[in-house]
């Protein structure tokens, strides 16, 4: 749902400009020092860019989802690295806290959220439990009007700049499965929280990424988001629902990117005294990615448009991410073999968008568990 036509397409002509003027040229500056310069930050501040989804009531841009789609699909034309910084604030980190958290929770963290003040963080992955969600082992125990964390972490992206973490832990251990979990607001500056060192990733520099560890960590039992004990898990699956959608387009914007980048350089190119554009080979290459983007962007618009008219979106979403994270992985494989050798080189920058968007295959739910949730859901459809 476009909620008014004409403040959209000046958004998307500010973040277009934002993408083009200050983004693509920092890109390869922003990898080198594994960091984005703060008058970078900054300026997403001012767009508004950490809060896209946080209501206008509280200080965001309320943006529906086609809305949020559209914009991630331009931003990403840009080097995902940038949209990883506002990524967890705008969706999994703060989404729970909106979805289901009480009236003073919101008005406690969204407006700090919307200004980018503070940055969420979303923390469900441990060490021993990655696509088994429903397997945590990060303890909150009852102690007066407080909880004890005890628990590690894994792998949370933003956990180094975060002002807050949706957490994920079990609070009854009798109960081993989703029914024991429940989702904490925590403020990161609470006493027994250490970061661990940032992780070496494959790409993605200037995203980071680190295990977050609780040690007697007492967090007060007003933040259990909807002050509910046991609804931790379904928070996080009605947050990663909305996270599909939001990564399908962000794999759209980059896929946009990248085939943009080969064609130009086809186009450009010469063998055998012609443009390798009029090559019908690297012509099929064209044609396939064209048409697998056109597909992707296809499906992120019809489901984010289900999701703002209040239809359970799961397997719609789960059909994006996957969909969407393959065919991204695709166009940017035939955009390295255009690119033929110079692909392969550090200077055209191709071969840092492949390593990149590697990443969308697996995180958020890999294209296996998209593929559980998708069957699951049209078994139980089925026999219903
Ligand atoms: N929305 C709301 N509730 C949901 C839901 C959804 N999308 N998906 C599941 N639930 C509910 C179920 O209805 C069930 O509730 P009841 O016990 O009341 O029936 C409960 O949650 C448990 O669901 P289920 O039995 O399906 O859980 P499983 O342990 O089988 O796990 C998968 C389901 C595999 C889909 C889940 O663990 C998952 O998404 N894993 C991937 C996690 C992930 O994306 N990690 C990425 C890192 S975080 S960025």
């Amino acid at each position: 749902m476009i909620r008014d036509q004409e403040m959209m397409t000046a958004f998307l002509d500010t973040v277009s400009s934002f993408v083009r003027e200050d983004l693509i040229p920092s890109e390869e500056a922003v990898s080198e020092a594994d960091a984005i310069p703060e008058p970078i930050v900054k300026k997403m501040r001012d767009i508004g860019l950490f809060g896209l989804t946080v209501p206008e009531e509280f200080g965001g841009l309320g943006l529906t989802m086609e809305e949020e789609s559209l914009v991630m699909i331009e931003l990403c034309k840009a080097s995902p690295v940038f949209r990883s910084l506002i990524g967890t604030t705008v969706g999994i980190g703060s989404q729970g806290i909106l979805m289901d958290g009480t009236d003073e929770q919101k008005a406690d963290w969204l407006p700090r959220l919307a200004t980018g003040e503070v940055i969420a963080s979303f923390a469900l992955t441990e060490p021993g439990s990655g696509s088994d969600a429903a397997s945590i082992r990060t303890s909150a125990v009852r102690d007066g009007d407080d909880y004890v964390i005890n628990g590690t972490k894994r792998f949370i992206t933003n956990a180094p700049h975060a002002g807050v973490f949706t957490l994920m832990a079990r609070t009854n251990p009798e109960d081993k499965g989703a029914g024991g979990i429940s989702a904490f607001i925590v403020d990161a500056k609470t006493p027994g929280i250490s970061l661990g060192k940032n992780d070496k990733k494959m790409g993605q520099r200037g995203a980071h990424t680190c295990d977050v560890i609780f040690e007697d960590c007492r967090v007060p039992a007003s933040n259990i988001i909807g002050l509910k004990e046991g609804r931790g898990f379904k928070t996080a699956m009605k947050v990663l629902d909305k996270g599909r959608i939001h990564i399908g387009a962000v794999c759209v914007g980059v896929a946009e990117r990248m085939l943009d980048d080969a064609l130009n350089y086809a186009i450009e190119r010469k063998q055998f005294g012609q443009r390798i554009a009029d090559f019908q080979l690297v012509q099929a290459m064209l044609a396939d990615s064209k048409a697998e983007i056109y597909a992707a962007k296809c499906m992120v618009l019809d489901a984010a448009r289900r999701r703002d008219n209040g239809e359970d979106i799961s397997t719609e979403a789960a059909c994006c991410k996957m969909y969407a994270s393959e065919m991204c992985g695709r166009v940017a494989d035939r955009a390295v073999q255009i690119f033929g050798g110079a692909g392969y080189m550090a200077e055209y920058g191709i071969e840092r968008l492949y390593r990149d968007v590697r990443l969308f295959r697996i995180y958020e739910g890999t294209t296996q568990i998209q593929q559980i949730v998708i069957a699951r859901n049209m078994v139980r459809a089925a026999t219903a």
